[in-house]
């Protein structure tokens, strides 16, 4: 690449960030307490998603997929990489994406392509317990929060937007999460959201894992 290409590239980039924002969403449930594991979606209704999509990695570790939630954007791949000694065998019967990767180990060849927004319910054959969720978002500005509840959605830029929350345990729709948010030119937005929570019918941990069993 040329010199002035990349000057050109860098000024874009130093102004893409000047009219960014972050948006950093909590979440609690109705007592309160903070929300891991939420998926948060910023969407401009008016402006769908254009440019490079990330893409993922679910990986199986003593027996449990690992991260429990990811979320990637529509689009985008996911790989499965085994890390056990024991074999696994990866499915999902979710509307979104329906698939299957038959008893394996090591790292599948193919990522598997998650073209439709929703939620991806994984599972293992050989394993009852093991279960984690991919949420396709159809949105670029996402995120998961973390053990403090928090999601931190980097550069968003202005707009109007609406923001919405889904969970393993929510009760009720995602829509009934959605708050409305206007981000500026700069600076940064900050919101909480409360969702209602219902308890999942099994633990995903495995009945072996140090805080296994059931939750
Ligand atoms: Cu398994």
């Amino acid at each position: 690449m040329k010199a002035y290409r990349w000057i050109a590239l860098s000024l874009l980039m130093q102004a893409g960030v000047a009219s960014a924002a972050t948006v950093t969403v909590t979440v609690v449930d109705s007592k309160g307490e903070k929300v891991d594991n939420a998926v948060v979606t910023v969407t401009d209704p008016a402006s769908p998603s254009a440019g490079k999509v990330n893409d993922g990695t679910v990986t199986q570790i003593d027996k449990e997929f690992v991260p429990f939630v990811i979320a990637v954007e529509q689009g985008a791949k996911v790989s499965f990489p085994n890390k056990d000694s024991t074999r696994h065998h990866v499915y999902s019967f979710s509307d979104a994406k329906q698939f299957e990767i038959p008893l394996y180990s090591g790292t599948p060849g193919e990522p598997v392509a998650f073209d439709k927004p929703g939620v991806v319910a994984l599972g293992c054959n050989i394993h009852d317990w093991m279960s984690s969720y991919i949420y396709v978002s159809p949105t670029p500005y996402f995120g998961v929060t973390d053990q403090r509840g928090v999601a931190t959605i980097n550069q968003v830029p202005a707009g109007e937007f609406q923001v919405e929350v889904w969970h393993p345990e929510l009760k009720g729709d995602v829509a009934s999460t959605r708050q409305n948010l206007g981000v500026g030119e700069d600076g940064s937005s900050a919101l909480t959201i409360e969702i209602s929570k219902k308890r999942l019918w099994k633990s995903w941990r495995s009945p072996t894992a140090n805080g296994g069993g059931y939750r």
